[in-house]
């Protein structure tokens, strides 16, 4: 058992006392974390909640992003990504580009495709439906994480269906869960500046919930470090929880720190490390129901995300390979890692590397066909079992 930190501040006295005895945090108890500078105290709590529930293992996966088009309608302010039709550096794939491209992922040894794109004015959905149905019949083995919430509201006004049917039409083609972007800073007055047009926090919530309600998964984000404030991130972390109390249909949070070149909110400075590792461990302590904590390491870079793993994160998300929502808003990270990349990354932190599927089950890759281009350690032995090292 980990015996107490020294606390420099006093404020938090009474935070690491209820941290320890397992209570929930109030939002005052999350204003006094974001307020207070002692950061070795937070992370320590949040490494205390952190390997309680997992030990010493650290999941990832080997997936594959795919952006079908960076065509979009909604002109998020935060957003480099998004593209009028005819401007420079506009792209849709055709199905067969994706395909090309899903097919590289698996060569590459990807069990996700991680799919998310902009709000196209001119593509019905039937086109994601015949892209998700085709990915499917080609890659059946490969579990499709697909379409934000924003995406989902979005598909529903164009195809006049509800919600539940749009939810419905995907997963009936195949869609395996929901990632959790879009989410931004779920208050209004913030959205209002950052992403006028895009679904409104209330309408991100409900669709979670629609989609948790029929039995697809999610994840959550929280898009901080541009103009909200300490109580506007910790309402939004309370959201999350209090949406999760009810469905229990979230799996993993993962905090995204703000990029700001080419995007229209270039006047904020660009995320301090600082910030990053304290946001990780205050989202580990608000979230008491989430089970998993995920340091992306393209956004925080790969040094931050492996401090990050004793802050309260318990995974590092994937190899990725070609993301372009960071790159265009100016991340200099690597566009992908090898799985002995992440491995190395994840050994060098003191944490055992599980790579794992979407769904967190353990990946045995001696019953998968070899991925040539995957180069892996040879000293990593997949489990079914985690023993917990607390
Ligand atoms: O929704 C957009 C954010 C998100 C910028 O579910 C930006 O496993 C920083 O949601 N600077 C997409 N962030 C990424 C995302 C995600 C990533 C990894 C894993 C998962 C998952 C989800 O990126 C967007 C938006 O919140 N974003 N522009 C920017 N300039």
């Amino acid at each position: 058992m980990n015996t107490q930190p020294h606390i420099s501040d006093p404020r938090l006295e009474p935070i690491a006392q209820k941290v320890l005895a397992g209570e929930r945090l109030s939002a005052a108890d999350g204003l006094a974390l974001y307020a207070s500078p002692d950061l070795l105290t937070i992370g320590w709590l949040a490494n205390h909640v952190r390997e309680k529930r997992h030990g010493n293992v650290c999941y990832f996966n080997v997936n594959r992003h795919i952006n079908p088009t960076n065509v979009c309608g909604a002109h998020c302010k935060l957003c480099a990504f998004g593209r009028d039709k005819n401007a420079t550096g506009a792209y849709t794939y055709s199905l067969d580009e994706i395909w090309h491209r899903a097919a590289q992922g698996v060569s590459e040894g990807a069990t996700e495709f991680h799919i998310v794109g902009g709000l196209h004015p001119d593509l019905p959905f039937d086109f994601y439906l015949d892209m998700i149905r085709g990915l499917k019949q080609r890659f059946p083995q490969v579990h499709l994480k697909a379409f934000t919430m924003v995406e989902v509201g979005f598909y529903s006004r164009i195809s006049k269906l509800s919600i539940r049917d749009t939810l419905l039409a995907m997963k009936n083609v195949g869609v395996d869960s929901l990632p959790g972007g879009g989410a931004e800073i779920f208050n209004p007055r913030v959205r209002k500046i950052i992403c006028d047009h895009k679904t409104s926090g209330r309408m991100w919530l409900d669709i979670a919930r629609t989609a948790h309600q029929l039995g697809l998964r999610s994840n959550a984000t929280m898009l901080y470090g541009h103009i909200e404030t300490a109580e506007e991130r910790v309402e939004h972390l309370l959201l999350l929880r209090e949406l999760q109390d009810e469905t229990k249909g979230f799996q993993t949070f993962i905090p995204l720190a703000f990029h700001p070149d080419n995007t229209g909110l270039d006047f904020c400075p660009k995320p301090t490390g600082f910030d990053d590792l304290k946001t990780m461990a205050i989202a580990r302590l608000l979230l008491d129901n989430f089970d998993h904590i995920k340091a992306y390491w393209i956004m925080l870079t790969p040094r931050i995300a492996q401090i990050a793993l004793r802050f309260g994160a318990d995974d590092i998300d994937g190899t990725v390979i070609e993301e372009k929502i960071y790159h265009d808003a100016g991340a200099t990270t690597p566009q992908h890692m090898t799985l002995a990349e992440l491995e190395r990354l994840i050994r060098a932190a003191g944490r055992i590397p599980f790579e794992r599927d979407t769904m967190y089950n353990a990946v045995d890759r001696s019953k998968m066909p070899p991925a040539p281009n995957a180069n892996r350690t040879s000293d990593f032995i997949p489990q079914t079992s985690l023993s917990l090292n607390v």
